[in-house]
């Protein structure tokens, strides 16, 4: 998508950044936020002019910021030229209004939530991804822009209003729900071939492993260096959008399926989640986790714990788990270690490597076949009667704790590895978050 501002272009892309440091926060998470949101500008094609914080116990409910800061912002892009304002916080539309309308002229107001979803267009590739993309614009960009009447026109391609919903954003409130009704049954329909993709997948009986974090781990390229999928891998955040899903021949001669997912980052808005459900759902479906840490970042432990968070979340947590400390011939920070050693369930290893150089794969390869012979869970299933084969199955390969014999079939649970659990895959009734783990 171009961008539309001639003459003012080279301004346009500058932006002030604009934190508020609340109770709740301190002055340092704040800096590192802006940080980030600095990031996600450079991503989205812009570039960080200044960076504005207030220490505000309570922000305002109309402007967040105090008048006498929206005075000084407003000097602030006038005496520059600037023209694009990015607040850290979530904005409601009324309070987008509101500071524009107390900016004065034409200085337009996003929110960290408008920037991601401008990257998330910039960035989806497959149909899919642009339908989630542009529900996910209707939903929570064309709201917050509606009002804004014919400045919308000039608006433009700016960043914060680009993507596959961007002629749509002009559209009246009546259109949009026609268009959201719309996507929603689309996506819908796009679900249920991603539901049989995964049960030929389920049926294939290849166990299934998803590589998920926080974005700019190095996700994609531990899977080009595993697979040669030759995925686009680049130090951008959200490089990723749709899932990529390759086959892996570990040394031991077993096949597994890797997929390369969407990466997680710090306040994703709750829209965005719903509106990427399906292909977070890789995540979901999987049965081991591979969760990549960029372990150089000095932010490593807290994209740690929002990976952890949102795999909750997403009903994905529980999983036999490879910590893949990731970026390692750059460094370790030295607070990672600590935080996982503490955890000693042996369905939950940390495994050192460097995607780039190759460093510690083997080691990582170890891993995921030990996982894999010796993950063991306690399962569920329901095997009709006419399919007394996978009852035999389990009495050769599985520990039988219970065993039910009713009409329609028999209620067995037993404790399995990995490898038979995929086998019968289709009986068991535990997935995808119900299994004890041991
Ligand atoms: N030094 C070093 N850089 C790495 C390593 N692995 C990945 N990178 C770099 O980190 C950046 C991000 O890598 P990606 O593989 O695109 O990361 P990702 O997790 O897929 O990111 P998203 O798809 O944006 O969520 C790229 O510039 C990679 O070259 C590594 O082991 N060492
Ligand atoms: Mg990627």
């Amino acid at each position: 998508m171009q961008l539309n501002f001639n003459d003012a272009k080279e301004h346009i892309s500058k932006a002030v950044l604009v934190g508020i440091v609340t109770k709740d926060t301190n002055a340092c998470e704040v800096e590192k936020e802006l940080d980030e949101l600095a990031r996600l500008l450079d991503t989205a094609g812009g570039e960080e002019f200044a960076r504005l914080v207030q220490n505000k116990d309570t922000p305002d409910p109309r402007t967040l910021l105090g008048s006498g800061k929206i005075w000084e912002l407003s000097e602030l892009c006038r005496n520059n030229g600037i023209k694009l304002v990015i607040f850290d916080a979530e904005l409601s539309p009324s309070q987008i209004r509101n500071i524009e309308d107390d900016l004065g002229g034409d200085i337009s107001v996003i929110d960290r939530s408008m920037l991601i979803l401008d990257i998330f267009a910039l960035h989806a590739t497959t149909g899919e991804g642009k339908l989630q993309v542009e529900l996910a614009q209707l939903r929570y960009t064309a709201p917050r822009l509606i009002g804004k009447g014919m400045e919308l026109s000039r608006l433009g391609g700016g960043i914060g209003t680009r993507g596959p919903g961007e002629s749509k954003l002009e559209s009246d409130r009546r259109h949009m729900k026609r268009r959201i009704v719309a996507l929603e049954s689309e996506l819908t329909e796009l679900e249920k071939n991603r539901m049989t993709m995964r049960a030929s997948r389920d049926k294939s009986q290849i166990p299934q492993i998803a590589i998920v974090g926080y974005t700019n781990a190095g996700k994609s390229t531990l899977l080009n260096t595993l697979t040669d999928a030759g995925i686009l891998a680049e130090n951008k955040l959200f490089a990723t959008l749709d899932p990529t899903t390759r086959k892996l021949k570990l040394p031991c001669g077993e096949t597994v399926l890797l997929t390369d997912t969407v990466g997680f980052i710090r306040k994703l808005p709750h829209h965005l989640v719903k509106a990427f459900k399906s292909t977070l759902d890789e995540a979901v479906y999987a049965d081991i986790l591979m969760v990549v840490i960029d372990a150089h970042d000095d932010e490593a432990r807290a994209q740690l714990e929002v990976t952890e968070t949102l795999l909750a979340e997403l009903g994905a947590a529980g999983k036999p788990t490879i910590y893949v400390y990731n970026k390692c011939d750059l460094g370790i920070s030295p607070e990672l270690p600590s935080y996982i050693a503490s955890n000693e369930d042996p369905n939950r290893v940390v495994c050192a490597i460097s995607a780039k150089s190759g460093e510690g794969i083997d080691t990582l390869l170890t891993k995921i076949e030990e996982i894999i012979h010796q993950g063991k869970s306690k399962v569920t299933f329901v095997i009709p009667n006419s399919e007394q084969g996978a009852l035999n199955i389990l009495y050769k390969n599985a520990t039988v704790e219970n065993i039910d014999y009713g009409y329609e079939g028999v209620t067995v649970v037993a404790t399995v590895d990995q490898k038979v659990r995929g086998m019968l895959k289709k009986y068991d009734v535990n997935r995808p978050n119900e299994v004890e783990e041991f």
